[in-house]
């Protein structure tokens, strides 16, 4: 993409509604706009982001077994009268009326949808256990949006649908879920910290939020140090290796304020491992037995012949929270840089000469040169000054820069790593070099 082409409205002043860094730097890079409280348009650059996070996040689903479809953003609200939740959900769902006077509702979540499918189209426990999840806007309307799309209205969502015959393999599928979490969020360069939850409006007994470790958190939260340092590298979705990590995980203390307890965190952790800190909530995963499938009349026959509920949980990803978060985990030092598996763009050229004359051409030419060989550059071919593209690129944050000026040799390239030192590489160099980086372990 070249620069001049592009729509990348960068600000140069933090607006003042912006409050933590993520929300100033989607501002000011023009990755998002406000529409109107809590909702928000994605702008080129966000949105590439965006996407490619919902892409690792639908990878791992579907390496864990589970099936993407597609509900509607609007639902009846019938089904909501049957399972109860149409009045216990409160203000904080958006209802409408169609013209026939029928109560509509823009859904916060899919448990009764989902199951109503699962109802009217499963009828054996041959079909079981199934995984089912989409990517699709949520609308909450929160009693107190804020910190952009951090904590917003309308909200992208990752959510997963588990049906099993037993409580047993529910609990298995529960586990491949948080095992699944884990590995979305470590390709995303987060370390995310499992710690047991409170369930509120969702329901059942058993719940874990997925955590990441920043300041500006909204979640407060103690955990052991020994949480941070857990390898789930190479870890498959066998039972017996989810149990494994699993188990890790659960024996080290970790809760948020909700759940915490001083005397057991003092007797379970040494002084020197104690972590007392805040988190955003990235993702949370439940499991709630039969609560809507006996509610809303879901059914599965049996091996033996009998009808019974099956046992359900739901998996949450915050897509859409996604890139905050990460900008508040990756920001540093006034600049940003994403992590390789997010960025907007592979590498940024930024050309330091003017248009048509020699400097300008070899831009244009490692530009045609990159994307010949499958690798998605931003050329800065715009007028502003050197400074003003330097800045502007450390506030876009790809993490790495081709810096074409009058003073190299016509087959040299500056090739730099944000933050990290620069080095100076022949065209070739340059290509095997963006491959070793994009194309290793990935
Ligand atoms: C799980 C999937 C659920 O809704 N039902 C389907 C369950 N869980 S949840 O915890 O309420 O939400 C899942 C994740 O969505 C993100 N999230 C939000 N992101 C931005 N703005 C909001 N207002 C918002 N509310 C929830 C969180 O990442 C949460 O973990």
């Amino acid at each position: 993409m070249k620069l001049s082409n592009y729509l990348l409205p960068i600000l140069k002043e933090s607006p003042s509604e912006a409050k933590i860094k993520s929300h100033q730097l989607m501002l000011r890079s023009g990755m998002i706009r406000q529409s109107s409280s809590g909702i928000y348009s994605w702008l080129p650059l966000g949105f590439k982001v965006l996407k490619k996070i919902e892409n690792i996040v639908r990878e791992e689903q579907n390496k864990a077994g589970a099936i993407e479809l597609l509900m509607p953003t609007i639902q009846s609200a019938d089904i909501w009268k049957e399972s109860g939740r149409y009045d216990d959900y409160g203000k904080e769902m958006l209802r409408i009326k169609d013209r026939q006077e029928r109560d509509l509702l823009y859904g916060p979540t899919n448990e009764e949808l989902i199951t109503q499918i699962f109802k009217d189209n499963v009828k054996s426990y041959k079909n079981l256990p199934l995984m089912l999840y989409h990517i699709q806007w949520k609308f909450r309307d929160e009693i107190r949006p804020r910190f952009g799309v951090m904590r917003c209205r309308e909200f992208l969502m990752k959510d997963t649908y588990s049906f099993d015959l037993n409580k047993q393999n529910a609990e298995y599928s529960y586990k491949k879920m948080y095992l699944s979490y884990l590995k979305t969020f470590e390709k995303l360069d987060l370390n995310a910290i499992p710690m047991q939850a409170d369930t509120g409006p969702i329901g059942g007994d058993l719940s874990h939020e997925f955590i990441i470790l920043t300041d500006t958190g909204e979640s407060e939260v103690f955990l052991d140090k020994n949480l941070l340092n857990i390898n789930i590298k190479n870890i498959d979705y066998t039972k017996n290796n989810i149990d494994k990590i699993i188990d890790k995980f659960s024996k080290l203390y970790s809760a948020t304020d909700e759940k915490h307890s001083t005397s057991e965190f003092n007797r379970l952790v040494e002084k020197k491992n104690q972590l007392h800190t805040r988190g955003i909530e990235i993702g949370h995963i439940f499991y709630f037995g039969d609560k809507y499938s006996k509610s809303l009349k879901a059914l599965v026959n049996t091996k033996e012949g009998k009808n019974i509920n099956p046992q359900m949980g739901s998996y949450g990803i915050g897509v859409s929270r996604l890139p905050a978060a990460i900008i508040e985990a990756k920001y540093n030092n006034e600049f940003m840089k994403w992590p390789k598996s997010v960025t907007p763009f592979h590498v940024a050229i930024i050309n330091l000469g003017k248009n048509g004359d020699e400097v300008d051409k070899k831009s244009n030419d490692i530009y045609t040169f990159l994307k010949n060989n499958s690798f998605d550059p931003l050329l800065d071919d715009t007028s502003e000054s050197p400074a003003s593209k330097f800045k502007n690129f450390d506030l876009i944050g790809i993490p790495y820069q081709i810096i074409i000026g009058s003073k190299m040799k016509k087959e040299e390239y500056e090739f730099k790593e944000l933050g990290k030192g620069k080095m100076i590489l022949s065209k070739s160099e340059l290509l095997n070099r963006l491959k070793e980086i994009y194309h290793s372990d990935q």
